[in-house]
């Protein structure tokens, strides 16, 4: 149990202690990352999200090695589509929208091909696996009290899409009292531009939702 700090961290050091923070992969599963999914199905070039793997990877295993808490969430929805508001699902092209069937089975449901998250990434026995119906983990989850019973006051966010499920997730965290940080190389979008502004944003104003840094510094914080 102790205080570690990343003193380069934006917009300034950020302190934590291992033993009461989650590493959150956010939805590091083969619909946003693989050609025929949900990601691809709303017009985007899913290739590009592939190259965080590696450095999700590695902050899981540095993570792992201390024996954090991690937490892993899925965009899915029940195969019923109960949890899928009309609203969301007539978003997505007529052609292929949220329950339709595709090459990695159905749409962003529960237990299809698609929904599984990259083997690379895995969870681990005992790790928290979590699907969500939003693009925040809190809404319609039982995220919130996953993380209070274990005594969780600070996040370390990765995964996909950056401005998407990332930040409406971390924004979410912060309403509810969570200290939370982005991980810069582990955080990716289908949109360049977007992830320079959402890094911006979230640490904008003395940290208004949070602080980034690298999987580097992280590491480093950790040794
Ligand atoms: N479309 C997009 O950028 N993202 C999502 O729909 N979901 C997540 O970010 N996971």
């Amino acid at each position: 149990n102790k205080q570690l700090t990343v003193p380069t961290a934006q917009p300034f050091a950020y302190s934590f202690n291992p033993a009461h923070t989650a590493l959150v992969v956010i939805d590091m599963q083969r619909d946003f990352v693989e050609p025929g999914g949900f990601g691809a199905s709303l017009g985007n070039d899913v290739t590009r999200l592939q190259a965080i793997i590696p450095a999700v990877r590695a902050m899981l295993d540095a993570w792992r090695a201390v024996g954090g808490t991690v937490l892993h969430t899925r965009e899915a929805h029940a195969p019923d589509l109960s949890d899928c508001p009309p609203a969301k699902r007539l978003r997505g092209k007529p052609s292929m929208r949220i329950g339709d069937a595709g090459p990695m089975g159905r749409i962003l449901i529960a237990g299809e091909p698609g929904a599984e998250i990259v083997p690379e990434l895995a969870p681990l026995p005992g790790e928290l696996v979590v699907d969500k119906p939003g693009k925040g983990m809190f809404y319609g989850t039982p995220v919130d009290a996953l993380l209070r019973e274990r005594g969780i006051t600070h996040l370390l966010f990765m995964g996909v899409t950056t401005e998407v499920c990332v930040q409406t997730s971390m924004r979410e965290a912060n309403d509810r009292g969570y200290e939370c940080l982005i991980v810069e190389d582990g955080t990716e979008s289908y949109f360049p531009s977007y992830k320079v502004a959402t890094l911006s944003m979230l640490t904008a104003q003395g940290a208004i939702v949070g602080w980034s840094a690298t999987t580097a510094e992280i590491q480093q914080a950790l040794q």
